[in-house]
């Protein structure tokens, strides 16, 4: 049986020594710098607040386990969770509406919850003021968890089952034998191990770094205060239950609430994000009982004690007695990070977890090291998620410091970063400028939406009978009926798609064709000029990505990827002599497509490109004019035409080429939300939005791509296992015109929620919104359903897929 090591005996360790052991994994050595099991870590005094519903479903599934597990935990000093409901009040339009959406989200993951009117709320919360409220969303399943009590309840367990407790013991280092993990150094000496679990909290990055690995982690003080005695509370809990009012969030003001028997706690991230030093911090606090506990900086929570007594006037009589700025981590995008070292086997991470996903994120883990893979998807947090580009400490420290201002704000499904822009811009960027691109960001790139130099163009086709759906204010945001029309004109027409951000790789070597071969779903072994559209499976096989790949030469193939975590499966499993290079940087791309394509393409090239010549999926090695290029007749908006790859020093000479010969076909830029909508009116899938690890081939309507009758690749046994899913990725087109849905809503069908909205795109060729969403498998094409849209009911009809042209008859012409 392997031995591991956790280092870090808060809630996260704790967790995750309960689940190994639970799974027969008992040869388990929790060693923790501090005492048991106040170690001294942010969970010692976290306040334990959960409030499951999250825009994420792996962080609700998560936060669910939390609540399931600790309900279900023993301590003999009383509960570990105390069930007392969440409530969250809304004091602006901008919040009540984001309610309704959250509302959604609950609906959609699972959760029970209900939006109120503010005398409900004040029924339910008799301290809030419900002249200050529009009203609230209450979960009756949220609650208080009493982190240390679960922690010592799951620690000992595991205890019982064979693990042991190490307090007082710090790891000063991790030993290895070039390749794997051999154990932890302490100043007793050497613990061996076999796996070694980072579960350190706020010290994790610290002690990442010793072996190599950036955690994108920012320790963050955050303060923490408890009122005197409230009147109105007295009498309302014994000292044994705590509280019985639900836990309350004023988002709108960056507050928190719960009851501590007759006193209020208030928790805020109202103030300036306050990074801490760990390097000071350490020698500061080197000595003391909790170095995750700072002084209270008392000007920082004078606002928030104002906004406080409005919202609960019983605080106007009242004061802070004790409170703390109190230390734990952030991330850049608020997910936990999770995963093993690619470098050092062995080595694994569950770092910046909340106390609410505790339980879930160790479960997760466990299941990892144990079984393999994770049961549910994890891909948000993985620890290879991040790009180069956003893994410097001042990337991590702006966006981490971001994403704390932000903790409680209302966020757009599309809002994109707005702090260090403009560090990955490919060659065509001045050009895209000069036709006053809208830029988002992407993977660190600058990304085109819409160019405003198709206004005319799009007032043109407007008169011309060009319908433009009337959108709220929400789903206008990051959005202009300008992309309907280049996606209009890319129909009819021809247009060109900055493709440059496509994550590639080069696979080379000798046994590059069957390292791919067995990586992949599809039959890549076709001749030189072949592409090939495959996926990436697991080995449970959930789909881990879907790639292209292209056979440039024998021992060499071109991978259109989706994210760096491709790049990270791909190097894992990678044989010697076989290489993994991404070349994204160093390229670009364009992606012309169009009816008209051909028309501008190919008089530029010496090579044959007809129909005939250069068939639907293969590539070319050529020149276009002057320029080195690889053609591919791949599109993912569903149009004739090529992805046209160049080395990035010649990108502005083929951007001025391609729009020069152009211009007499009427070519125009066209930007990503056009490109979003038409992918989706084709059928076309987007990793990690649409599917996940989580589905299968064959549910998410990818079982084209799946060879059962090659020899064996990764996930193959596990399909052939595999009992039907019960749930499928469908097209569905909304009724109303106007009708807009961003992501994450919930389906009904008979008024039951039955699954739920992945991505949506208004379709200017059916002139409607196309969404997929997960429905139950037997849910028929032509079946009714409605999606809650931040409380408005849309309907709409399930639809053959693909939407648009199910003949091909655009692309193979
Ligand atoms: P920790 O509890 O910090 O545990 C890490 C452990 O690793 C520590 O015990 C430390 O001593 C040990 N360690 C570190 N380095 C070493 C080493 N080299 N060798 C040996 N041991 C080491 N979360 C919620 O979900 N809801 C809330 O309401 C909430 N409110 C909060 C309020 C405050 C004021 C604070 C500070 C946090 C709050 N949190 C809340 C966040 C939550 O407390 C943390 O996210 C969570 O406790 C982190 O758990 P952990 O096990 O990862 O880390
Ligand atoms: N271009 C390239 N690589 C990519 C993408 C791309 N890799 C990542 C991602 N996008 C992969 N997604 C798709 C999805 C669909 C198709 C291509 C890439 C596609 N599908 C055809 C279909 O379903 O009809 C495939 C048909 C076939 O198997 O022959 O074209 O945009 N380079």
């Amino acid at each position: 049986m392997p031995h591991v090591v956790v280092i870090g005996a808060g809630i996260v360790g704790t967790s995750l020594a309960d689940e190994l052991t639970a799974r027969g994994w008992t040869d388990v050595t929790v060693v923790d710098r501090g005492p048991l099991f106040a170690t001294g870590g942010s969970t010692s005094h976290a306040p334990g607040l959960v409030f499951q519903t999250n825009p994420s479903k792996t962080m609700s599934a998560f936060a669910r386990y939390t609540v399931e597990k600790f309900t279900a935990l023993d301590h003999p000093e009383g509960w570990s969770f105390n069930p007392v409901g969440g409530l969250e009040v809304a004091t602006t339009p901008e919040r009540w509406a984001d309610l309704h959406r959250k509302a959604g989200w609950a609906q959609a993951w699972g959760i029970d919850g209900r939006l109120l009117t503010p005398s409900e709320c004040r029924r339910l919360h008799p301290l809030v003021d419900e002249r200050r409220i529009l009203g609230g969303f209450h979960t009756p399943t949220d609650g208080l968890a009493n982190a240390l009590r679960a922690a010592e309840a799951q620690a000992r367990r595991a205890e019982a089952r064979g693990a042991t407790l190490r307090p007082h013991t710090e790891v000063l280092g991790i030993v290895d034998d070039g390749a794997r993990v051999t154990g932890v150094r302490t100043a007793d000496g050497v613990i061996p191990a076999d796996i070694v679990v980072c579960a350190a909290g706020f010290w994790g990055a610290r002690l990442a770094r010793q072996v190599g690995l950036v955690l994108p982690l920012v320790p963050m003080a955050h303060q923490y205060a408890r009122t005197g005695q409230i009147p109105e509370l007295v009498g309302r809990n014994t000292a044994f239950s705590e509280a019985g009012l639900p836990i309350l969030r004023h988002q709108d003001r960056d507050l928190y609430f719960r009851e501590h028997v007759d006193r209020l706690g208030i928790g805020s991230y109202s103030h300036r994000p306050m990074p801490v030093d760990m390097t000071t911090l350490l020698a500061d606090t080197a000595d003391e009982a909790m170095p995750s506990m700072l002084p209270f900086t008392e000007e920082d929570f004078a606002p928030a004690w104002m906004d406080a007594a409005e919202l609960v006037p019983a605080l106007q009589d009242s004061k802070v007695e004790e409170a703390f700025n109190g230390i734990f981590s952030f991330t850049p995008d608020g997910f936990s990070i999770m995963g093993e070292h690619r470098d050092l086997a062995g080595f694994w991470v569950a770092e910046a977890v909340w106390v609410t996903h505790s339980a879930g994120v160790a479960r997760a883990t466990a299941e990892w090291i144990v079984d393999g893979a994770p049961s549910i998807d994890t891909h948000e947090c993985d620890l290879y998620r991040f790009e180069d580009v956003a893994r410097s400490p001042k990337f991590i420290l702006q966006t981490s410091s971001q994403a704390f201002v932000e903790v409680y704000d209302i966020i757009h499904p599309h809002q994109y970063r707005t702090a260090l822009r403009g560090l990955r811009t490919g060659p065509f960027h001045a050009r895209q400028k000069e036709l006053g691109a809208f830029f988002y960001e992407g993977g660190g790139w600058e990304r085109p939406a819409w160019y405003e130099s198709n206004a005319e163009l799009a007032q043109r086709l407007i008169d011309d009978g060009l319908a433009i759906p009337a959108r709220d204010d929400w789903s206008a945001r990051f959005w202009s009926p300008i992309s309907v029309a280049e996606a209009r004109w890319t129909r009819k027409h021809v247009a060109m798609y900055d493709m440059t951000p496509l994550t590639r790789y080069e696979v080379t070597g000798d046994g590059a064709c069957n390292f791919l071969q067995q990586m992949t779903t599809n039959d890549v072994d076709k001749s030189v000029g072949s592409v090939t559209y495959t996926l990436l499976l697991d080995h449970t096989g959930g789909i881990r990505s879907d790639l292209t790949v292209a056979r440039l030469a024998p021992d060499t193939f071109q991978v259109g990827a989706n994210s760096p975590m491709d790049f990270d499966w791909l190097s894992r499993h990678r044989p010697p002599g076989v290489t993994v290079r991404d070349v994204t940087g160093g390229t670009c791309c364009i992606g012309v497509w169009g009816p008209l394509a051909r028309d501008v393409v190919a008089p530029l090239c010496a090579d044959d490109l007809s129909h005939e010549a250069f068939r639907y999926f293969r590539t070319l090695r050529t020149y276009l004019d002057a320029i080195p290029v690889t053609m591919m007749r791949v599109s993912y908006v569903g149009e004739l035409g090529w992805e046209i790859y160049a080395g990035a020093e010649y990108g502005a000479a083929l951007w001025d080429l391609l729009a020069g010969a152009g211009a007499s076909c009427g070519i125009i830029p066209a930007g990503r939300v056009a490109f979003n909508s038409l992918r989706i009116e084709k059928g076309y899938r987007s990793w990690g939005t649409d599917m996940t690890a989580e589905h299968l081939p064959v549910a998410a309507g990818l079982g084209f791509a799946v060879r059962m009758d090659k020899p064996d690749f990764v996930g193959k046994a596990a399909l052939q296992a595999a009992s039907p899913s019960e749930s499928v990725l469908r097209s569905i087109v909304f009724d109303d015109p106007d009708a807009a849905v961003l992501g994450k809503e919930p389906v009904s069908v008979a008024g039951a929620c039955v699954g739920y909205v992945t991505s949506a795109g208004y379709s200017a060729t059916v002139g409607r919104t196309i969404a997929y969403a997960w429905l139950p498998a037997e849910t028929a094409v032509g079946a009714a359903v409605t999606v809650d849209y931040r409380g408005s009911i849309h309907r709409a009809t399930v639809h053959a897929e693909p939407v648009v042209d199910p003949a091909m008859i655009r692309i193979k012409r």
